[in-house]
């Protein structure tokens, strides 16, 4: 098969965890040729409990990056964390001008053990300009609570309700990752594609380190997309692939714990075709 080409227009986690770290590994576990256009580059205080920062990166930088990628051509895009309104301005004019066919938009805004909102302005700005444009929006409880306005997300019916709320913005699909945060007794996600409701329910796992984890299902759901699989597909084998990192979370030090990005390629099989 023809080497398919992914761009991630996403964020730098110096920890190798999340953001185009994860992305690149996802990428390449896939057998799909990975680039990046950097947006922001976040640090953790070693000596203030592992405190984030984000240094937005200048837009004029995060063009000519695009433009990079863009001459030479890409299958499928995901967005990550975005460090300012321009540049999700910039996402947007860009996905226009190259008719962009698949794109995941990862909403980020917080980063995990961060409970406030990294940069609030710019959650009004993806909901405007990204949502609309997106093959399928990636959020967490959290993230789909704010595109959604909707209030605390808690229950089944709560999650159904704010993913037709996110499709209603102009998202041609949306999967909530609700994991344990909803009332029942197993992890459940929810797929809508503007018709159907599916609930993928999974055994809860035990593990608390799982930094990472969204930014490594969205990079695995942009794989299989460029690679020709439906979005549904995509979903499916993207929440099997990160289920595996996931149970293989390791302790990297006192504060956080990355999901292991190769681990369904060594436990379980190949993803790359
Ligand atoms: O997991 C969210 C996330 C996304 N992108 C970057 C991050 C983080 C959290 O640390 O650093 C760059």
């Amino acid at each position: 098969m023809e080497l398919k080409k992914t761009l991630t227009l996403a964020g730098s986690d110096s920890s190798g965890g999340a953001g185009i770290q994860a992305d690149l590994k996802t990428f390449q576990e896939h057998g799909v040729y990975g680039m990046t256009a950097l947006t922001s580059i976040v640090t953790m205080d070693p000596d203030h409990n592992w405190n984030h920062e984000v240094f937005p990166i200048d837009v004029n930088i995060v063009e000519k990056q695009l433009n990079t990628i863009l001459s030479i051509g890409v299958d499928a895009m995901k967005t990550g964390m975005l460090g300012s309104v321009e540049i999700i301005e910039l996402g947007a004019k860009k996905i226009d001008e190259h008719k962009l066919e698949y794109i995941v938009i990862d909403p980020v805004m917080v980063c995990k053990g961060e409970d406030e909102v990294l940069q609030p302005e710019n959650t009004e700005a993806m909901r405007e300009l990204l949502v609309p444009r997106a093959t399928i929006v990636t959020p967490n409880l959290f993230e789909a609570w704010q595109l959604a306005k909707t209030g605390p997300i808690k229950t089944v019916d709560d999650i159904k309700e704010a993913a037709a709320k996110i499709h209603d913005l102009g998202a041609k699909n949306v999967v909530i990752k609700g994991g344990i945060g909803i009332e029942h007794d197993k992890a459940v996600d929810l797929f809508y594609d503007g018709k159907d409701f599916t609930l993928f329910k999974l055994d809860k796992l035990e593990t608390t380190y799982n930094h990472g984890a969204g930014c490594t299902f969205a990079a695995a759901i942009t794989a299989n997309l460029a690679k020709g699989r439906s979005v549904k597909d995509s979903v499916e084998a993207a929440k099997q692939f990160v289920t595996a990192a996931i149970e293989h979370g390791w302790k990297m030090n006192q504060y956080v714990g990355p999901v292991m990005h190769g681990a369904y390629s060594e436990f379980i099989g190949s993803v790359k075709n």
